[in-house]
């Protein structure tokens, strides 16, 4: 398995695990969701780039997307057959934990509903792995994940995704803390149970509501 942390970049690890265990940037404070910025959250015009210092470079031509798990269709889908069917559009926010948000992110892709209308997940199904080409993974709950605005994206504001922000393709998960929206995507599982991804396991909460501020466990 590839380690999605990069030599060197282990000190940033443990730095964002003890943010979690002292709870740093925690107001207390939930708000409603009608609330355009989250408790906590400093809205921002640029576009910071957030990773492991991994960042995987896959051409299109051999880039591929699976669906399997708990499915009635695994899917492997190369990046025309992905092309073809990239047609669903949103606007969102972004909500980082590390307390940037962006507003207004136009992005295109296929939205998580076709994938589920092509892979027909069994009843058994109640969670989602995200499993990308530098070795990351993050959890869903099969809910947080069929959520109808959410997509893997291959487009942002009308350009290619750039590959800093998880080009060819990533999800994007707009209700949810960004860490949650895998860039590099290159798998998506579903499971049975839930398995705890990689900032899940260092004391990030499993759901990351920001509303809610569900930023630790
Ligand atoms: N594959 C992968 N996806 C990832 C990450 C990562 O390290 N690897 N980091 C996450 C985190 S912590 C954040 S905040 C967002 C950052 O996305 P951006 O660089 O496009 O802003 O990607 C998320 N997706
Ligand atoms: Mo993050």
């Amino acid at each position: 398995m590839t380690d999605p942390v990069a030599p060197g970049r282990e000190k940033l690890v443990e730095t964002k695990q003890r943010w979690a265990q002292e709870g740093r940037l925690l107001t207390g404070v939930a708000a409603d969701p009608a609330t355009r910025l989250p408790p906590g959250q400093r809205l921002v015009t640029d576009f910071p780039v957030l990773d492991l210092g991994v960042q995987p470079d896959i051409a299109r031509a051999k880039w591929h997307l699976r669906v399997d798990g708990l499915v009635a269709n695994q899917l492997i889908l190369d990046w025309s057959a992905f092309e073809d069917i990239a047609t669903a559009e949103f606007t969102n926010d972004i909500h980082c934990v590390t307390a940037w948000s962006r507003y207004d992110n136009r992005w295109r892709g296929v939205g998580v509903q076709a994938l589920l209308d092509l892979a027909q997940p069994a009843a058994e199904a109640s969670h989602v792995v995200l499993h990308s080409y530098d070795g990351y993974t993050t959890n869903l709950g099969l809910d947080a994940f069929a959520r109808a605005k959410n997509l893997v994206a291959t487009h942002w504001n009308g350009a290619p995704l750039e590959r800093v922000h998880g080009g060819p393709a990533r999800l994007v998960v707009p209700h949810l803390y960004f860490w949650k929206s895998a860039k590099w995507l290159s798998r998506i599982e579903f499971v049975a149970e839930d398995r705890p991804g990689f900032w899940e396991v260092r004391g990030y909460h499993n759901n990351a509501d920001p509303w809610a501020e569900e930023r630790y466990d």
